[in-house]
């Protein structure tokens, strides 16, 4: 009896080491999550530092190709010939026939002249990649307006202006008087 008893807890030791047989289908588990699973965790991992290099290089390709605007503002332009209101063209900085002098052209944005008109409303557009001053002589060169022989007055936020080189400041009020002779 005794002896039988000793066989039942022999029995036990093997239902124990059934036991240890599942913890070998645990070690097959593990076995197979590093042959399969750190592979494709290093697949993914390497694919998606592959996409996020690629996404900055489109970025940076495309600020190579659309320049960063850095100074925006809009002073408005009056103009009176011989007393009379003469509306200032649209597009002057993007219309070829209204875009003469292209030395400033690199720091405009991209088929515009840093200085340009979008419509007849008299703001002139002040668009650019650089930060710098803009001069009201910078705009009539661009636009090509003929002022030989004429004699001009100008006034900006109600004072005489005594230069062309007036700098161009957003929301200026400026007012050119064009009188002919
Ligand atoms: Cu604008």
């Amino acid at each position: 009896m005794t002896e039988d008893n000793n066989n039942t807890n022999r029995n036990g030791n093997k239902e124990h080491h059934l036991g240890s047989s599942s913890s070998i289908s645990h070690c097959r588990k593990i076995r197979y999550l590093v042959i399969i699973g750190i592979p494709t965790a290093i697949a993914v991992i390497a694919l998606s530092v592959l996409l996020g290099a690629q996404a900055n290089e489109q970025e940076r390709q495309q600020e190579r190709v659309t320049p960063q605007m850095v100074l925006h503002i809009h002073p408005k332009l009056s103009i009176k010939v011989d007393g009379t209101n003469v509306t200032l063209p649209k597009d002057i900085g993007i219309s070829p026939s209204l875009w003469k002098d292209h030395s400033l052209d690199e720091y405009g944005m991209p088929g515009m002249a840093p200085l340009h008109t979008h419509d007849d409303s008299g703001i002139i557009h002040v668009e650019s990649v650089v930060d710098r001053n803009y001069t009201f002589d910078e705009f009539l060169d661009i636009w090509g307006l003929d002022l030989n022989d004429k004699a001009i007055q100008i006034s900006a936020n109600g004072k005489p202006v005594n230069s062309l080189d007036y700098v161009l400041n957003d929301g200026d009020n400026v007012i050119m008087e064009i009188k002919q002779q």
